[in-house]
């Protein structure tokens, strides 16, 4: 941890984001550079990993360790980085087309493995940066590039998905709420395991259904229902809510054994391990 107090400009790039004035990413990045300044995590100890889209363009914003990926794989890349070195603090960043299309096996199996990243998803209900066609959490009926006459499909349920599979943090953000959004980021950096928020995402460009005023009538806050965070089924039920109404905040936060607990060799992180004196001599006999 730093000593002196860390502030959002430790972590700013020389580089003028290139989002739509109005995009929800203007509110999702100080709410994650809030958090790590608030953690006092310094910037070399950070690896955020990106996907591809308008999101994920926030790989030249973050004056951390930022790797720009491939579309739908930041968390392989993630996770290889944390097997790496599990001393870095790794978040893995993806807009909702990346995270549940491309990259939806991905999501799957990472939350199974608990390892111990944290999973950011701007979730804007579009692909963006490909100027706004359906996407797998597209409402149905909502018109889009792709599907002007309403799009005939059933939304993904992310939240629900990630706590049957095994995610040990599971949370709901909005890029409008800036303080709730920064303490979620907080605690699921802090928490031991896969942490997933999956954060609502406005897009004034291409989104015209899903905006300001329609978020105001349908977002409500757990931590006001009383909510359990330990209590699994309560947890489904509230992802799977069919009023309408969007719950932000922790769903499900529970306490296992991460990836590394499980495995021996991982315990010394792998950058720190002796190679020099690994004797490779019998492989090489059989490649000869
Ligand atoms: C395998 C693959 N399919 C499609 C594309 C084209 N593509 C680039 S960005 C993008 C949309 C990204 O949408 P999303 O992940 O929701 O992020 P957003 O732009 O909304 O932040 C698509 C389809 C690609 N680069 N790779
Ligand atoms: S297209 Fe939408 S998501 Fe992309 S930068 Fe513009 S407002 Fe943001």
């Amino acid at each position: 941890m730093a000593t002196t107090p860390l502030t959002q400009r430790d972590y700013t790039t020389k580089y003028t984001p290139s989002w739509c004035p109005g995009c929800g990413n203007f509110g999702i990045m100080p709410a994650t550079k809030g958090a790590f300044a608030e953690l006092g995590i310094p910037p070399h100890q950070i690896a955020m990993i990106f996907g591809i889209g308008c999101s994920s363009n926030g790989s030249n914003f973050y004056n951390v360790y930022a790797f720009h990926g491939i579309h739908g794989r930041s968390l392989p890349v993630a996770s290889g980085v944390k097997l790496a070195n599990s001393e870095l603090t790794v978040v893995a960043d993806s807009g909702d087309g990346d995270a549940y299309g491309e990259g939806i096996s991905h999501f799957v199996h990472t939350a199974r493995t608990n390892i111990d990243i944290t999973y950011l998803v701007h979730d804007n209900h579009l692909y963006s940066l490909t100027t706004g066609q359906t996407s797998p959490t597209s409402e149905e009926g909502m018109k889009t590039k792709s599907a002007p006459f309403g799009n005939i499909d059933h939304p993904f349920n992310p939240i629900a998905t990630a706590i049957l599979n095994g995610a040990t943090f599971v949370a709901q953000g909005f890029s409008s709420d800036i303080p709730q959004l920064k303490e979620l980021i907080k605690q699921a950096i802090k928490h031991r395991g896969f942490s997933f928020i999956n954060i609502m995402q406005l897009c004034p460009t291409f989104n015209k259904l899903n905006e300001f005023p329609w978020y105001k009538e349908r977002v409500i806050k757990l931590e006001d229902e009383k909510h359990n965070t330990s209590d699994y089924q309560a947890a489904l039920m509230q992802a799977v809510r069919t009023d309408g109404k969007i719950p932000l905040g922790v769903f499900y936060q529970i306490e296992k054994p991460t990836y590394h607990d499980r495995l021996e060799q991982l315990k010394t992180p792998l950058v720190k391990h002796r190679i020099d004196r690994i004797d490779i001599t019998r492989s090489l006999e059989i490649y000869r």
